[in-house]
């Protein structure tokens, strides 16, 4: 009822301060158990979302169940402050970003304090503040000490509503921005990159390493790492030059018939400039998609195929769109007979000329003309193949690779999809890359004890693009190494690089001159549980792998005993989807004024008085489907809300917010609070000595047993397998059984009272404040001094273990008995308890026993 949702709430306010500090444990300091619990820092946008309320639920209950199982849990908070959402307000409204910014972080603060998310304040990082940007910076710069921070020209992805550059990771399938959703464009550009790729193999392989990954993120990494294992081959041409290819499938060298390379190969480039056709085809070609058959065929050059001596068979050197300036060398062996897109380039551009296959299938080859091109990775080398006709394939691989080596023609070879992480950007709110450009000495890393290179100050600007370029006093410096007049980079960082290392920076948050101890990184990472969003598969996850494994190689800390993998286990939560109301008969999406929502699970279109069609989607505006955390904290106290989250969905699955259900939530804290107060009248004085044992009655330790179990259900559902769904349901059920037994009325109330604080500890994760006031209850009603928090360890009492004895007198089955299978230990009593009982009167009564032959499930007596 709704006094129940007014109580919730009026709770909720009570013990919210003492809640937010967490659980009192007494006996955890210096404990030698440790949880770093951590979930993906927000985006400081103002407004704390449906989405973010659910991992934070997940995390803090998390956090409390293991501060009260005794760990030291690390369970941080920060945000991901840099960043163009705060720049375009900035410019809208002619303020400074800070002040935006920190404007936000203050109203999510209060926020997670309504949801009493228990978080380590004193470990607060915000990327936008010179004390943490200072460290990205001389991250920059370690990277750039060892090679790996550099600047090349080189076709980049140019988002024009945004204005800036743009990493592969952050262009989609569809070619549109990750953060603008504009189709981006490729450009020449000179940019800032950061060597991923020569980590490239050790963040394949490790992926192996993380068992306590989901699968499907680390099958994304995998792809977009895309290691492969494969050949280069070198063709000679005419003119001299060699062209590069790699090459999977070396052993199909036999069918080449011809050579394609890339639209910004440096051949073509080069070709280019003398040959007009040539440069209009490319113009053209540039808007073709990649899997264009179009091609171009070079004029006077022609390619050998090194394996073969003969020299006739000359091959013709393409210029093909579908040939990806970013893989391999930019170039590809053209193999029709065996390869899809090449069979369909051949067939565009050289009609009617015969493919030339070199593989056959293993069964026969009688139907091959019509199957071509065969594509299957088996079967053996025909006759076109010389010396290596029927070879196996991957023998054949090897064989050639071998005799390409020994003719200086050709290795294997590891190629990667990966690319190096372009990393700077052209705006204004990032951390500055810390460079000075010198015309004697290039790119020079400013020192040490000038960083931070800071933001200038800028109140309001009303350009779009990087302001930094027209502020003189910021461009204009001195060399640091030769002191002559240089300008500063004024390109900032992705905000990528803030979020690549944030978790190393909460186990050392303040520390000054470093990024962090060496010994607190070491002491706290790997990071024991992370939760965020699907969508940070690439992205994110993979910049810090990069990065921990670079920190790590390094010495920075101690990450080589885990291949300095930063995250052990990632858990990847559901996206939470809103109840969408539309017209049945137009599919409109209807407006909250539009229906009438007096019975919630009800709904009818005002106008019509029809139903409207229900369903759950994304949340978003224009389908007035979104919810607000706050408004249903206020509406049912944060507990119910927290509980709501836990219950609809678990953790991985999409969560169909259905804020008229939390109903059954409420009714069931309104039982536990109600429990507390119906024992407390029952119970006459607290028998601290209470403990559960076998002298119990078969349904006291059934009843205890019950409890004992789900209790220990729950906890491997927070320990293990993150069922939290299904910890709301146990905490229902052990709520039945303590309801039940009282009304019973057979089982002691002290036992009762030791289930009803086992449960009352059990929910403190999930619903803290009803757990401290169903405490409170007992101790002021019970004149108890209740105040261990800590997590029951459930103890299970032997259970009867009941036998069916059959007494034969005489040699006659006379009764059966039921008793204890230790019945019979004790032959005198258990002869006296069997005399004494109603059969036994009938039978033994006034004779004299002369024999009893006790075993397993027979008692004979011989009397006379
Ligand atoms: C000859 C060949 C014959 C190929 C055949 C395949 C089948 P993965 O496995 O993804 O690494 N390739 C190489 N460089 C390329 C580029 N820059 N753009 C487009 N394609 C390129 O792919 C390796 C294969 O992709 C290579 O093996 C090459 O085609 C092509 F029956 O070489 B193959
Ligand atoms: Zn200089």
């Amino acid at each position: 009822n709704s006094s129940s949702a007014a109580d919730l709430k009026s709770i909720g306010d009570k013990w919210k301060t003492k809640v937010l500090k967490g659980p009192t444990i007494s006996n955890n300091e210096g404990a030698e158990k440790k949880m770093y619990i951590l979930s993906m820092f927000p985006y400081p946008s103002g407004i704390l979302h449906i989405g973010h309320l659910r991992v934070y639920t997940i995390t803090d209950a998390l956090n409390r169940f293991y501060k009260l199982n005794g760990f030291k849990v690390i369970h941080p908070m920060g945000w991901d402050a840099f960043g163009l959402p705060a720049e375009n307000a900035a410019i809208e409204r002619k303020i400074n970003p800070a002040t935006w910014t920190m404007k936000n972080i203050s109203k999510m603060r209060l926020q997670l304090d309504n949801m009493l998310a228990n978080l380590d304040w004193d470990r607060e990082v915000t990327t936008c503040s010179p004390d943490y940007y200072k460290h990205t910076q001389k991250l920059f710069l370690e990277l750039f000490k060892h090679g790996l921070a550099y600047q090349k020209d080189a076709e980049i992805n140019w988002d024009p509503i945004d204005q800036t550059v743009l990493a592969n990771e952050q262009v989609d399938s569809h070619g549109r921005s990750w953060r603008s959703g504009a189709l981006v464009e490729k450009r020449q550009l000179n940019q800032w990159f950061l060597g991923i790729t020569q980590f490239a193999h050790s963040l394949q392989k490790d992926l192996d390493l993380l068992k306590g990954w989901p699968q499907n993120v680390k099958t994304m990494q995998k792809n977009w790492i895309g290691e492969s294992y494969g050949t280069e081959i070198n063709f000679t041409c005419t003119n001299g030059r060699v062209i590069k290819a790699f090459t999977t499938r070396a052993e199909t060298i036999f069918s080449v018939q011809y050579v394609a390379l890339s639209l910004d190969h440096p051949l073509v480039r080069e070709a280019a400039s003398t040959d007009d056709a040539l440069r209009q085809f490319l113009t053209m070609a540039k808007s073709l998609p990649d899997d264009s058959k179009t091609g171009f065929m070079l004029k006077g050059i022609q390619a050998k195929n090194p394996i073969l001596q003969i020299t006739e068979k000359m091959l013709p050197v393409f210029v093909a769109p579908y040939v990806l300036g970013s893989y391999g060398h930019g170039a590809v062996m053209g193999c029709p007979a065996h390869d899809e897109r090449d069979f369909k380039f051949w067939a565009h551009n050289m009609p009617g000329v015969d493919v030339c296959p070199s593989v056959v299938p293993l069964e026969s080859n009688a139907a091959l003309d019509s199957s071509l091109p065969y594509v299957q990775n088996s079967g053996t080398l025909n006759s076109a193949a010389a010396e290596y006709a029927g070879l196996d394939l991957d023998s054949a691989r090897v064989r050639i690779t071998e005799e390409l080596k020994r003719l200086g023609a050709g290795k294997q070879t590891v190629s990667y999809k990966v690319r190096d992480w372009l990393v700077s950007r052209q705006r204004y709110w990032g951390a500055p890359i810390p460079i000075i450009h010198c015309e004697s000495c290039g790119p020079v890393a400013v020192p040490d004890d000038q960083l931070p290179v800071k933001l200038p100050n800028l109140e309001g600007f009303a350009t779009k693009g990087n302001p930094l370029k027209g502020i003189d006093e910021f461009v204009n410096t001195k060399c640091p190494s030769c002191g002559s007049s240089a300008k500063r980079e004024t390109d900032t960082m992705d905000t990528f690089m803030d979020s690549s290392w944030y978790f190393f920076r909460y186990t050392d948050p303040k520390n000054k001159n470093q990024l962090f101890s060496h010994e607190a990184a070491s002491n706290h990472l790997p990071v024991d549980l992370y939760i965020g969003g699907i969508e940070h598969a690439i992205l994110h996850l993979l910049y810090s792998r990069f990065i921990a494994k670079f920190l790590a190689s390094i010495g920075k800390w101690d990450g080589n005993r885990v291949k300095g993998e930063p995250f052990k286990r990632l858990v990847t939560q559901g996206m939470v989807h809103g109840k969408t109301m539309a017209d049945p008969h137009t599919g409109r999406f209807l407006k909250p004024e539009e229906l009438d929502l007096s019975d919630p699970s009800n709904p009818v279109i005002k106008a019509t008085g029809e139903r409207p069609s229900v369903s759950y989607e994304k949340m978003s505006k224009s389908k007035y489907n979104g919810a607000d955390p706050d408004k249903c904290i206020s509406d049912h106290g944060p507990d119910a809300t927290r509980a709501h989250v836990l219950f609809q969905a678990p953790v991985n699955d999409v969560l169909s917010w259905d804020e008229s259900k939390i109903v059954g939530i409420e009714r069931w804290l309104a039982r536990v609070i109600n429990l507390a107060v119906r024992v407390t009248k029952q119970v006459s004085n607290y028998n601290v000595r209470f403990s559960p044992s076998t002298a119990m009655s078969g349904k006291e330790i059934s009843f205890h047993n019950e409890v004992q179990r789900l209790l220990q259900t729950i906890s491997i559902s927070f320990s293990e397998s993150l069922s939290l769904n299904t910890v709301i349901s146990d905490y229902m059920k052990i709520t039945n059984a303590i309801e039940a037994a009282l009304k019973s009325g057979e089982i002691n109330l002290d036992l009762v009272l030791h289930s009803l604080k086992d449960l009352i500890t059990a929910i403190y994760p999930v619903t803290p404040t009803i757990s401290e006031e169903a405490r409170e209850i007992l101790n002021v009603n019970l004149n108890m001094k209740w105040d261990s928090y800590q997590w029951p360890k459930p103890q299970l009492v032997q259970e009867p273990q009941l036998v069916k004895y059959q007494v034969v007198v005489n040699g006659k089955v006379r009764f059966t008995h039921v008793a204890d299978k230790s019945f019979i230990d004790d032959r005198d009593s258990a002869t006296k308890i069997l005399a004494s009982s109603p059969d036994g009167q009938r039978y033994l009564a006034g004779k004299t026993i002369k024999n009893a032959i006790m075993k397993s499930k027979v008692i004979s007596f011989v009397v006379v």
